[in-house]
Parts: C-alpha cells; structure tokens; sequence
C-alpha cells in the first residue's frame, strides 16, 4: 500500500489540478484551442485546414462552450443557421468573406451558391451534413440551463424544425423514411470505406485534379488525406449537383450518388428525440417530433441493418444494396434511445468484437473502420483512424442504453488519448499519435464535455 504521508520525488500537481481530477491543465489548454480557433461569431474546425464553419462541427463545438462561455455555443449555432436556405438546408461550410478564397478548396467560387435561388446572402457549399445540431442543442442547454439558453433555444427550434423537413421530404429519395445523402462529404466520413462501392460508380479520372490546387496537402501529410481520384469524384458529384441548381427534385433519376448513410439518418432520428425535449422547453407540442423518431427507428432498423453482420450499412440507392464495409458507422444507431433490444446487443457485439475494441478497460478509443478488415489504413483519415466525435456519439448511445461500465471505460481512453497527444484533428488507432491538424476545434471540446462527467 502507498504511504501517502510520503512527499512524492516526481512533478507534484498544481493545487488546481489535485481539485480536478489532475485535469485542469487539460481542460485549459482544450479551452485555449477553442479560444484560438474562435472567429467574432463561430468557431474555425482549424486555422490552417478548415478557415471556415462547418456544420456538425459547430454542433460538436457548442457542446463543448456550454462548459466555459455558454453564450458563445448561442452563438456558434445561430450562426450557422443564419445560413440556412429557405428549402431549410444548412449548408456544410458557410465562408467566412474575411478568408482568402483560396484558402480552402473547394472554396465559394467552385460552389457558386450566392446564385441559386433560396440561398442566403453570405456564400455556402450546397451539402449538408449530419444533423447533430437539435442533439447538441438540447445537451448544451443541459450543461448550462439559463433564461437566456432559454431564449437562445426558443429561436433556434423552429430553424431546428425547418432542418429536419428537409431532410424528410427532399431527401427521402427511397421513399421509405430516411435520407439519403448526395454526397460523401454530407456523410461527415468523406472517404470511409462504406463509399467505396458507390463512389466507384462515378466516372472520374485522378487527373482532372492537375487543374485544381488542393490546399488540405498543404497543410497535412497527403497519405493521410483522401487521395486524387477520391477528390476527382468528389469534384465530379458536386458538378453535377450545381448544374442542377442544388435542386433535389428528380435526383433518383440523375444524380451520381446516392446512399442512405446510418449515422446521419440515426441522427436524424435523435434530433427528433431531442426536439421533443426542447420542444417542452419552447411552448411547442412534443407529440409529433416523438411520432417522426419512433418512424425513422424502424425505417433505420428495416432498411440498413442485416441480420447476417448484425450491424449496420449504408445503402446505395443507385442498386438498392447494402454496402459491404463494416465501419464506425454501424455503430452509431445506438444514439437512438427506442433501438430495438435485438439491435442494440448486435451493436454491443460488434462494438466489442476484435474490429472495434469497446471495453470496460481499453487502451484505445474506437476507430472509424474495422480493424480486422484489408483495407484499414491507421493513418488515412476516416479509414482507420480514431476520431473524438464519433466515440462521443457512441459514449452518448452507451449511457442511453444504460451500459455506464462501458462508456466509461470510453471516456477514460478518451481522455487518455488527448492527454497523451494533444487536441488533434485524430489519432492513429494503435500508437495515438496525433494525425491531421493540431488545435482542432471539435476535439477540444468534447474532451471538455467528457470531462466534465
Ligand atoms: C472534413 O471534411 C472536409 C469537407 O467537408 C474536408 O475534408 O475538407 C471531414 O472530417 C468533416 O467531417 C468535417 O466536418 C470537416 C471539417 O472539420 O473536415
């Protein structure tokens, strides 16, 4: 047993870190990186990589504020859905004017939003991306309750509403409930191996990419980016979604992708979850938001999970077939709190398995592809690497479904994890190391949140 009236020979804490847990050192430098990445109104992903706002970092990001500056997650998420478009589409970037046009690509120009009919003032992409915001919402109003996060939310929910009937309506594009992306990068998971199907059906050649200037391998190692020919594809899917005005009406029968995605559409579902919740808070009838979760739990559970993995796919809409990778993405249906028992423990099951490692004690958090499979790649992006956003989703499921052992074990490499490498953009799933951006935005913050707990 330690003689704890024994003075250590090693670095003692400072007093305030003893009070903490020994994680407030932790907890401000995640506070400065939110610092040094906030910009008058919202909060930059990174100051090299992504200059803009990006919409379910900004989700991710108000999380973490609620911690520290609750009215600037007001702020960060108001932000962005002053950009909304009158269809209700929350555009995945919202250009900051300020920042060269150049700075990123593909930036305003390529985009040509400012144009299209129903697009606000201020320049936009025309994607989307998973729509985490009423979720993040509801749990930064959770973390810091005041009259004016009242208000805040007051504001935001008929915004938060207008989100989730596009969603519902212009993307339903099967037909049975869910949303389809149009897009890998709406998917969040831009080159997760549950594109590859899909994205190889895009005709496109790596060399089209001589005629643009990538800026993200400028500033991080192009091994662990997307590559040329992704790019080629991905330059290729919004052309064709331009030329259409962004428009969604007849997209089955001539847009080049086409998936059902089970994250984004598991958000989906949460949102309507979380809406209800806020909807008490704001005056407004839960009822329907409750109805609209309960359906697009059994159109998720119906149409992308398969008995024979027992997990969940993403469904190419192109040939109506699940696609075969098994990836983060399966997992996340857990943030839905009506998930059908059997489903659950198929996840748990696979969450623990070999391919993800969920434990009560584990060295590492989850990666965002199997680890078991041929084509894991621990350093490219969302192949393989661990990202803190998805194993916050997962912890988020985890608790839902009462398995407190194993989100805490989660939370704990979690934390680890940062506290080993720093706030990085993610990590390499074996050795930790600390891959894309430094000092990047939705890290820092839900490492505030988990520590918070
Ligand atoms: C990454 O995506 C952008 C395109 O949207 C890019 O690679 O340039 C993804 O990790 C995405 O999930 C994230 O929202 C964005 C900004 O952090 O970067």
């Amino acid at each position: 047993m330690v003689n704890q009236t024994v003075p250590s020979t090693g670095p003692s804490p400072a007093p305030a870190d003893q009070a903490d847990g020994g994680h407030a050192r932790l907890r401000q430098s995640a506070q400065a990186t939110l610092d040094g990445n906030w910009e008058h109104d919202h909060t930059v992903p990174s100051r090299t990589l992504y200059p803009h706002q990006w919409s379910w970092d900004s989700a991710f990001i108000a999380i973490g504020w609620a911690h520290v500056r609750p009215e600037r997650a007001w702020s960060e998420l108001s932000s962005l859905f002053a950009a909304q478009w009158r269809d209700g589409r929350v555009p995945h970037i919202v250009f900051n004017p300020a920042v060269p046009a150049t700075a990123y690509f593909p930036g305003p120009l390529f985009w040509a939003c400012t144009e299209v009919e129903g697009a606000p003032a201020v320049a936009t992409s025309g994607l989307v991306q998973p729509p985490v915001h009423a979720l993040a919402a509801w749990h930064a109003y959770e973390r810091a309750p005041s009259p004016q996060a009242r208000d805040a939310l007051r504001r935001l929910y008929p915004r938060l509403v207008a989100q989730q009937r596009y969603l519902a309506t212009r993307r339903d594009v099967g037909g049975a409930g869910l949303a389809a992306v149009v897009h890998p990068w709406e998917s969040g998971l831009d080159n997760s191996p549950a594109w590859d199907e899909p994205l190889a059906a895009v005709p496109a050649e790596a060399s089209v990419m001589r005629a643009y200037r990538r800026r993200d391998i400028v500033h991080a190692a192009a091994a662990h980016r997307p590559t040329d020919l992704d790019y080629a594809r991905y330059v290729a899917i919004v052309t064709a979604y331009r030329a259409a005005g962004y428009r969604d009406v007849g997209l089955a029968e001539r847009h080049p992708f086409l998936v059902e995605c089970p994250l984004f559409n598991a958000a989906m579902g949460a949102a309507e979850h979380a809406l209800a919740r806020i909807a008490g808070q704001v005056d407004a009838d839960p009822g329907p938001h409750r109805e609209k979760a309960a359906r697009i739990t059994t159109a998720l559970v119906d149409r992308l999970y398969d008995p024979a993995t027992g997990t969940f796919h993403a469904r190419d809409l192109r040939t109506d077939r699940l696609t075969p990778a098994r990836t983060v993405l399966g997992l996340a249906p857990l943030i839905l709190p009506d998930l059908p028992a059997r489903q659950v423990e198929a996840v748990l099951a696979e969450a623990t398995s070999a391919r993800f490692g969920l434990a009560e004690r584990m060295e590492r958090p989850l990666p965002s592809h199997d680890r078991t499979a041929s084509d894991f790649e621990p350093l490219r992006y969302w192949r393989g690497p661990s990202w803190m956003n998805v194993n916050w989703l997962v912890r988020y499921g985890l608790l839902a479904h009462g398995r407190d052992g194993l989100a805490a074990g989660l939370r704990a490499s979690m934390i680890e994890l940062v506290e080993t490498a720093g706030c990085h953009e993610y990590f390499h799933p074996q050795t930790g190391a600390g891959l894309g951006s430094a000092d990047f935005g939705w890290t820092a913050a839900l490492l505030l949140d988990v520590l918070a707990d």
